[in-house]
């Protein structure tokens, strides 16, 4: 028997990289070798978010790696990726940690806070001390935030917040919550200038209302976030049902620099692309698998690497696995030249995760039954990726942005 070459020699990727992006990758993969790995079956098995590892995620300076200051490394986005899909190679729910604590809830301080609302949070949220969550889908769909129905009316020096917002990462355990509500009247807003409102475009409207950003603290009296039972999917990790009942927060809690949608979905931008790369994490943990498996496992007299349609199988995983990677790659690169667009992010998402999807029910299949089992991480990617494939936008969603870029026409 030959032996196989290393994967990463097949392109040569590391030759695309810095040593400095190398180094973060290194790290991400040692972190998740070591402190994920054997954990998460037991994890995933018993539906457990292990809390402990935020504070070393922290440690490794993996939290807003790539936002500046405010105890952030200012990593380039090529190295935030990569240890994206070194952490999603052990498991989607961290690599869904990072995201939501540093491209959704960091990011959203850090793009649109006051300068007192990030010395607050972000020094202790980049060092894991502090959780934060993002809070905009609600209860009736992801998909359509227009629609949004949760609602913040000024009341003297505060604002009082009324809704509900589902499927939360992390909203249980976080310190901070940033919800994203229509207000009423925007000229009562924080004095930052007038809103330009949102629902301009098509889609549900708000009616006129401007989204805007609130920082809530979760033990503010009317905030209940409630972990969602049942989940066949993303079990080690905790998302929620969040409940806003009179929620009073001072008048400074609002984000003077978000006014309309554009302040969520730039955030989502940040999001959609760590999945780009997260995904070709889980990918390529599915792909190892099926690969040794096929070297090792015998039926009619030889492995099963050796008949053609497990090669075959195994060429055509490998094909996508390293255009996927290389997809990132150039994204990667266009977003440290500030060149990313929304529709190239939606490029990158869609394809990454349908991808992925597809190379881990390869694997499953040339594992044989033993591929249903925790014996291997395959069925467990499988069931996160479900996951992934849905949040930060479907493939419809995608398919859509991209029709609307293509055509000019919008379809939602
Ligand atoms: P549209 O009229 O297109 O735009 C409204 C305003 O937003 C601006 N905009 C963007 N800005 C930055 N980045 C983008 N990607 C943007 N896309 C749109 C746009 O310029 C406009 O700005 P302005 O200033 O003129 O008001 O809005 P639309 O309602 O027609 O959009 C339709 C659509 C389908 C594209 C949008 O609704 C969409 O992307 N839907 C999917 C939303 C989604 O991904 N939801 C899932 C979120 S996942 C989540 O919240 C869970 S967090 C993870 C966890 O907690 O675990």
């Amino acid at each position: 028997m030959t032996t196989a070459p290393r994967l990463d020699e097949v392109f040569d990727l590391d030759g695309l990289l810095t040593a400095e992006e190398r180094d973060w990758q290194q790290r991400a993969r040692a972190f998740a070798q070591e402190r994920i790995l054997p954990i998460i079956e037991e994890d995933f098995e018993n539906r457990h978010f292990r809390r402990e590892l935020v504070r070393e995620l922290g440690e490794q300076g993996f939290l807003g790696m790539h936002l500046e200051g405010y105890g952030c490394a200012g990593a380039g986005a090529v190295s935030y990726g990569l240890v994206c899909l070194e952490l999603e190679a052990a498991d989607s729910g961290w690599r869904t940690f990072v995201s939501v604590q540093g491209s959704l809830a960091m990011s959203a301080i850090r793009s649109y806070g006051s300068e007192e609302q990030k010395q607050r949070w972000l020094p202790g949220m980049a060092k894991g001390e502090l959780i934060g969550c993002f809070a905009l889908t609600e209860p009736q769909g992801g998909s359509d935030p227009a629609a949004m129905t949760t609602v913040a009316r000024r009341d003297g020096d505060e604002w009082v917040i009324d809704g509900a917002k589902r499927w939360i990462g992390l909203a249980s355990l976080a310190d901070v919550a940033v919800v994203w509500a229509r207000v009423e009247d925007p000229s009562t807003g924080s004095g930052t200038g007038p809103s330009t409102g949102s629902g301009t475009g098509t889609g549900s409207g708000t009616g006129g209302a401007a989204v805007r950003g609130f920082l809530v603290p979760t033990t503010t009296a009317g905030f209940t976030a409630t972990p969602i039972e049942g989940k066949l999917s993303m079990r080690a990790s905790v998302q929620c049902d969040i409940d806003l009942d009179g929620v009073r927060v001072p008048a400074d809690a609002i984000l003077p620099g978000a006014s309309g949608l554009s302040g969520p979905f730039g955030c989502l931008n940040e999001a959609r692309y760590g999945i780009v790369w997260g995904a070709m994490g889980a990918a390529r943990s599915c792909f190892e698998a099926a690969l040794e498996r096929s070297r090792e496992r015998e039926v009619f007299g030889k492995p099963i690497g050796a008949n053609q349609l497990t090669q075959a199988k195994l060429a055509d995983m490998l094909l996508e696995l390293e255009k996927g990677i290389l997809l990132a790659l150039h994204l990667g690169r266009l977003k440290e030249q500030g060149r990313l667009t929304p529709a190239q992010i939606s490029v990158g998402k869609l394809n990454s995760v349908r991808e992925a999807l597809e190379i881990a029910h390869q694997a499953r299949t040339i594992l044989g039954g033993d591929g249903i089992t925790d014996a291997f991480p395959v069925m467990r990617h499988a069931a996160n990726l479900e996951s992934v494939r849905t949040y930060e936008g479907t493939d419809e969603i995608h398919q859509l942005i991209l029709g609307r870029a293509l055509t000019g026409l919008a379809a939602f």
